[in-house]
């Protein structure tokens, strides 16, 4: 064996399944990488080391290393301390996840540390421009080409492109460790005024507060809004707050709903520069029960 990657996974305490899950492969896959039968790619490197929460370096074992008692290593770090990774930096929050079911196929990348740029197709006029919202607002540079059966209806790519969003945005987040959290945004436009307010703390759930007067915007059902915002918290591990308080035109109230959402994730999963090494829990981990 010629890297750690076994190793790591131990003392994240996850089985192949659940590393997999986090970085969008199969445990198969993971199998393969860590006995070195897949080639360790950049790629690979840095969704691994996203997954495990640790310096893509980490991954490389000397050949010494598998010697090596690794309880007596310090405990891995999702982000150096001091400034906040930046293009180039091995612990870069990024991630690419592809999505293909018999209904659609949906490759999304993002970089959490971003500047808004983003790339967005899935074939739904309206969605994407709620999808550029997100990144425009949220500061996440975001890539999404979906395809889906919109011979249907806009269903499924709706549903499934919040699950990519979601996982990808997981995935990037590696460990969480060194977060805020804790996000919120007041999103007026016009008439309408919506609150949001999230957690990031690898528990899902969605609270929508939020009524449509019309059927349709655009080619698009405004009850699919709420099906995103739902795949996307239960993707991402995101407890989701969402109520729109007041508002008439539904092209407001529902864009107020995805700039609230960008603005609340950008404050919590922006770097504690107070607390960058940790994870923001007193159980020292995201996740499981109260
Ligand atoms: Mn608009």
């Amino acid at each position: 064996m010629t890297n750690n990657i076994r190793t790591l996974r131990k003392q994240n305490g996850l089985n192949q399944q659940e590393l997999a899950h986090r970085i969008g492969t199969t445990g198969q896959q993971i199998g393969h990488l860590e006995a070195g039968r897949r080639k360790l790619t950049q790629d690979w490197m840095e969704r691994l080391a996203a997954g495990l929460g640790c310096g893509a370096a980490d991954l490389l074992g000397s050949p010494s290393a598998n010697s090596v008692d690794t309880t007596a290593r310090p405990p891995q770090k999702a982000f150096p301390k001091g400034p906040r990774p930046s293009a180039g930096d091995i612990f870069m929050r990024t991630a690419t996840v592809e999505r293909r079911t018999k209904e659609t196929q949906i490759k999304v990348a993002l970089n959490l540390d971003g500047t808004g740029e983003y790339s967005v197709d899935t074939g739904i006029g309206f969605l994407d421009h709620m999808l550029e919202q997100l990144s425009r607002h949220s500061l996440i540079d975001l890539e999404v080409a979906a395809k889906g059966d919109l011979h249907i209806d806009s269903h499924h790519t709706t549903e499934d492109t919040g699950i990519a969003i979601g996982e990808a945005v997981a995935q990037a987040l590696g460990n969480r460790a060194g977060i805020t959290r804790y996000g919120a945004a007041y999103i007026p436009m016009d008439e309408t005024l919506t609150r949001v307010t999230l957690d990031v703390s690898n528990r899902p759930y969605l609270i929508w507060k939020v009524d449509f007067s019309r059927p349709k915007l655009g080619e698009m059902d405004t009850e699919l809004f709420k099906e995103w915002f739902q795949a996307f918290a239960q993707a991402a591990g995101i407890t989701l707050h969402v109520e729109n308080i007041y508002g008439e035109n539904n092209h407001h109230i529902v864009e107020s709903c995805y700039k609230g959402l960008a603005r609340a994730l950008r404050q919590a999963i922006d770097i504690d520069p107070r607390k960058s090494d940790a994870v923001p829990s007193t159980k020292g981990v995201l996740g499981g029960s109260l």
